[in-house]
């Protein structure tokens, strides 16, 4: 059985249980949750939406946001969540490529979303925090029960966006067997059951926050409670009711410069995981340091779900991703010839199992290049593999920034900042950043006789480029190191600025 829905109703516990709580007190219980969800599935149907169908959602995070996504996997239709910050000219790529039947988004960009909508012929609904909106009104006038549709293991449940290194952003198609065997997989791993109060302050239009924390809460029975959004006080508020916690990195380096966190204050808690970018091994001492909990990182990526991670029982080891999860093969290759290279030495990690994903949506030309002729698909991380078995993440082999645990991809803010007039070239970096891992920097170029500054670069992004992938700092050289072959020396130019976003007197 690999239906997502089937094996979430499956698992249902008494329906008087609560499945979601937010700060506010709201309680949903996992029948109040089933029924909203077969409200909003008949809401699906009525707006036309048939199995296979895309519906891209672009909402915050509320209950309801999640029983949309249950209910578009219970009408056989396939789920594709958008991060809120992006704008409305990088909404469109994704309205262009993936067709969406329905667009869902929050109802204060109803209107140039509807516009969009019309252009592409895609109907609209709306969807705010509190899960008023078009769409809930809709949902409210339908039965509380629906006949689910029949979807086989290699059906498409979701589809997650995730950026290129070269040109365009890349659907990975998700099926409903790559996010159930995933989430059955890390629930035996790391223990979860029905007396498990998830602390879940993570975006839900992510691989971490819908599938690792919902998945595995929602195939447990156990209760979440959600947060809008990362809030140190409010989660440390929490935790004596708590028992579990996924999070980026940055959540555990701003808990530990909180004075709240103690031995006592996470006494009730069992487990804290970090994932979606790597945690430094000072954070993870520290921590271990200050509450007695070793925090257990993972390793994933938007196209394999969960591939590693330290083990419940034994040694979590800081600066390691741990061992391949049950089901996963995982190899390291030398990254030009993809042969095997010789234990203990650095190379390209290859993963195959049933949480890789079925290919990039509409991308056959990319999907064949990611893949080795036996299945494999090539991460573009570079790790190595200890004598006791644990992987280590070394670096990337892409051109990829990670901030706060969002990809950036450089050649997007490149591309963006090389249009602006006066600009003659650009190269974006991550830089080390005390808070968000990375920062995302741009070393800028400016043609003769221009004069911009780092505002000006600033505001001609605004509204072309999300927030968080916006430089934060921009530097002016008069020209980019290049190596003989004439490719810009991108380590280089994070060697020299390495202690740019250093506190200052550190
Ligand atoms: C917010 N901002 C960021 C940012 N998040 N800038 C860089 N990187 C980020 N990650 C900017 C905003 O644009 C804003 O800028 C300012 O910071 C404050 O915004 P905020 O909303 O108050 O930020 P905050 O709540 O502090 O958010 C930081 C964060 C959040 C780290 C808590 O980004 C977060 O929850 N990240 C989690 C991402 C995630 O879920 N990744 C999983 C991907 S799945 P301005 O200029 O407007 O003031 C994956 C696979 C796997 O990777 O293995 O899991
Ligand atoms: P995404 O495309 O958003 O799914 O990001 C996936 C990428 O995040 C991976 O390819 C890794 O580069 C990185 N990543 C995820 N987890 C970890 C981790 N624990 N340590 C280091 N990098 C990680």
């Amino acid at each position: 059985m690999n239906h997502l829905y089937h094996l979430v109703r499956g698992r249902m516990p008494d329906l008087a249980k609560p499945a979601i709580e937010t700060p506010a007190g709201r309680v949903i219980s996992y029948g109040e949750l089933d029924a909203m969800a077969a409200r909003f599935a008949g809401a699906l149907v009525t707006r036309s939406v048939v199995p296979g169908d895309r519906v891209l959602v672009q909402v915050e995070k509320s209950a309801e946001a999640i029983a949309l996504y249950l209910a578009t996997v219970r009408a056989g239709a396939i789920f594709l969540p958008l991060n809120t910050a992006y704008t409305l000219s990088e909404v469109e790529y994704f309205v262009g490529d993936a067709e969406p039947k329905l667009i869902v988004c929050d109802p204060a960009r109803a209107e140039p979303v509807g516009l969009l909508a019309s252009r592409y012929g895609a109907e609209i609904e709306t969807l705010d925090e509190q899960g008023g909106g078009s769409l809930a009104e809709l949902a409210a006038q339908q039965p509380p029960l629906f006949a689910d549709v029949e979807r086989g293991p290699d059906d498409l449940a979701a589809i997650l966006y995730t950026s290129g290194t070269t040109g365009r952003s890349k659907g990975a198609m998700l099926s409903h067997d790559n996010l159930t065997s995933n989430a059955l997989a890390l629930a035996a791993l790391w223990r979860f059951g029905p007396d498990d109060v998830l602390i879940h302050a993570l975006p839900i239009f992510h691989t971490h926050g819908l599938f690792v924390a919902t998945n595995v809460s929602l195939l447990t029975a156990g209760t979440m409670l959600f947060l809008p959004k990362f809030d140190a006080d409010e989660i440390l508020r929490l935790m004596p009711r708590a028992t579990s916690m996924m999070g980026v990195p940055t959540f555990y380096v701003r808990l530990v410069e909180h004075a709240g966190l103690t031995r006592e204050a996470t006494e009730h808690m069992r487990l804290f995981v970090s994932g979606s970018a790597p945690l430094l091994a000072e954070t993870h001492r520290k921590f271990e340091a200050m509450t007695g909990h070793a925090i257990l990182e993972r390793y994933g990526m938007t196209e394999t779900n969960m591939n590693t991670s330290n083990p419940y029982d034994g040694d979590r080891i800081p600066g390691t991703v741990g061992f391949p999860l049950p089901g996963v093969e995982l190899r390291i290759v030398d990254q030009e010839s993809g042969a095997a290279v010789a234990a203990g030495t650095i190379g390209m990690i290859e993963v195959k199992g049933p949480n890789v994903f079925k290919g990039y949506w509409r991308m056959p030309d990319k999907t064949a290049e990611d893949f080795r002729p036996d299945g494999f698909f090539i991460t573009g991380d570079l790790g190595v593999i200890d004598a006791r078995g644990y992987v280590s993440i070394v670096g990337r082999g892409k051109d990829l920034v990670i901030s706060g645990g969002y990809n950036v991809y450089p050649k997007e803010v490149e591309d963006e900042i090389d249009q602006i007039p006066g600009v003659a070239e650009s190269a974006v970096i991550g830089l080390p950043h005390p808070d968000f891992g990375e920062g995302v920097t741009a070393v800028v170029v400016l043609a003769k006789g221009a004069s911009l500054d780092e505002a000006a670069i600033r505001d001609a992004l605004e509204g072309r480029l999300a927030r968080f992938k916006q430089p934060k700092r921009v530097i002016f050289v008069d020209a980019l190191p290049r190596n003989a072959m004439g490719k810009v020396q991108k380590k280089a130019l994070r060697d020299t600025y390495a202690s740019l976003y250093e506190p200052q007197g550190a």
